[in-house]
């Protein structure tokens, strides 16, 4: 027996979504405009969780380029049917609905490759699939109700797949519009048959406070179905916000190797008031049956802070549930860059990489010089050792960020000393804050040390002040400015992310050949 600690997966891994193969469990989750896409993270027993891999990881599978942060890859599915690993989602485009559409991708190993995509002629979200007894194939998802009764009701339709074509066949049917009247998003769902009975489970209210878990169950898999009196059948809704965890929801279901039922579900953990700036976090929830209905967290009836899990082993030693620790070495399979491969710009060296600056800003919906990890704790310091040099009279920048998206992000950077006559030599290390697409300079500094000398930029998160620091060689450590986390989370500027710590570059929009060497990128969570 081991009891874990939720949430399984910390920092920014929403719409979770699992499967078993024999001892083997699988999740995947959404990733949005970060590449590589849709992770895939490994268990043999529902406790250590270990990123092997993306299904979407190489250029020209998908086209992310122009999509805005908070686009790009939505919930998707991830299922195992003889000897094939499916996974199903949709590539949004917020501003631009004439791009993207709902797609899977396959694998023989989830690690990948994984297939390239193949599209499916039907609008909305939140695909899922449904490998019946009888061998047939079924597709559902959510999309915005085509006659509505009310301002954001959305449908869960169902129809079938054939595998051979990859297109939908036969009717489809409308299922579900949310278990509540008035329920806007019904969404995420999920079809299971468990004892000749076909459940469909599927999220409500939004991805927010109000979200929820219900259920629905029918005879037949295209319906009818019928919701369970217990509806919504767990939600922290009922708690209010000052609550350790809120906005439970988006629930994926599986059985283990030993026939017990868990869930994997989204939830926020808000700190330093309501913000949550690690973003939307796999947990996970025990279930049972009951009156062929499921009771989630039974005899608790609220995602449990610890579980346990009767069937792990003993918790197994310098597995580290993904999350990232110490040195984050430039072939770790947890590093993101954004909307394409970084290969172009970041060539690994050592413990870190040579970073070529490129003109584009993290301000564009593009794919700058950029690598990130998701921030995973509240406490957290961030060392960035580097050797820069921007090219003298530029406006070049190379530097770290604590980015949600193009419009807010917070960014410590080094640039040339101002040429303006009197000003001091050297170089500038500047601390500003992009909020709502608008800069301020936080606070600045100057740097007497030679031009070659490697200096460290460190950000220190302690809640929800994010300390932006700087120390040169042989000198104590500066701190420049003190930026305030709360503007930052979702809550603040919208959107679905958890914040990420990268090391970028930039030449500001003008040619460059300055090349940056990332020595060292460390992750230190404290306390
Ligand atoms: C996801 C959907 C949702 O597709 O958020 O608000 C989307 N609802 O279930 C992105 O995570």
């Amino acid at each position: 027996m081991t009891t874990v600690t939720n949430p399984i997966l910390p920092g920014c891994y929403p719409d979770p979504s699992i499967c078993r193969v024999g001892e083997d469990y699988y999740l995947v989750s959404s990733t949005f405009e970060y590449f590589p896409g849709l992770p895939i993270h490994h268990s043999r027993d529902l406790v250590s969780w270990e990123p092997i891999g993306h299904a979407i990881d190489r250029a020209g599978q998908l086209d992310l380029d122009g999509m805005w942060s908070s686009s790009g890859l939505f919930a998707p599915t991830l299922r195992h049917h003889d000897g094939t690993f499916w996974l199903i989602c949709t590539l949004v485009d917020q501003r631009d609905a004439s791009r993207g559409g709902n797609f899977y991708v396959t694998a023989t190993d989830p690690a990948g490759p994984w297939s390239d995509p193949v599209w499916i002629d039907e609008s909305g979200i939140d695909p899922s699939l449904f490998f019946d007894d009888d061998g047939r194939i079924w597709v559902h998802g959510t999309r915005l109700a085509v006659e509505p009764r009310w301002h954001d009701q959305t449908e869960v339709w169902i129809r079938e797949l054939d595998p051979v074509t990859g297109r939908l066949v036969g009717d489809e049917h409308v299922v579900w519009h949310g278990a509540l009247e008035n329920a806007v998003w019904a969404e995420g769902p999920h079809l299971y048959r468990v004892d000749g009975t076909y459940y469909l489970l599927a999220a409500e209210a939004g991805t927010e406070f109000h979200h929820a878990v219900c259920v629905a169950r029918a005879d037949t898999v295209t319906g009818p179905y019928v919701g369970h009196k217990g509806n919504p059948v767990l939600t922290h809704r009922h708690l209010g916000r000052e609550t350790d965890v809120i906005g439970v929801g988006h629930a994926d279901l599986v059985q283990a190797v030993d026939g017990s039922w868990w869930a994997v579900l989204l939830a926020m953990r808000p700190y330093g008031g309501y913000h949550y700036n690690l973003g939307r976090e796999t947990f996970l929830v025990p279930l049972v049956w009951e009156d062929g209905w499921p009771v989630f967290a039974p005899g608790v009836g609220r995602v449990p802070m610890r579980v346990d899990v009767p069937f792990a082993a003993d918790a197994r030693p310098g597995v580290t549930q993904g999350v990232a620790s110490g040195v984050v070495g430039p072939h770790d399979v947890r590093w993101t860059s954004l909307r394409g491969p970084a290969h172009d710009v970041a060539t690994p060296d050592g413990d870190g990489w040579q970073l070529r600056l490129t003109p584009t800003t993290l301000a564009e919906p593009a794919s700058p010089a950029f690598l990130g990890v998701r921030q995973q704790h509240t406490d957290v310091d961030v060392r960035v050792t580097l050797r820069a040099v921007p090219a003298a009279g530029s406006a070049e920048e190379v530097g770290v960020v604590v980015r949600q998206s193009e419009a807010d992000h917070v960014r410590l950077f080094v640039t040339p000393a101002t040429a303006e006559a009197g000003a001091p030599a050297g170089r500038r290390v500047v601390a500003v804050h992009r909020q709502g697409g608008v800069e301020r300079t936080l606070g600045e500094t100057t740097l007497a040390a030679e031009d070659s000398e490697p200096l460290v930029l460190t950000v220190s998160a302690r809640g929800q002040d994010y300390a932006l620091g700087v120390q040169g060689p042989g000198g104590e450590p500066t701190t420049v400015a003190v930026a305030d986390g709360r503007t930052l989370d979702t809550v603040a500027t919208g959107g679905f992310l958890g914040l990420w710590f990268g090391v970028y570059g930039t030449s500001n929009g003008l040619p460059t050949s300055t090349v940056a060497q990332v020595e060292r990128f460390e992750y230190l969570p404290r306390g």
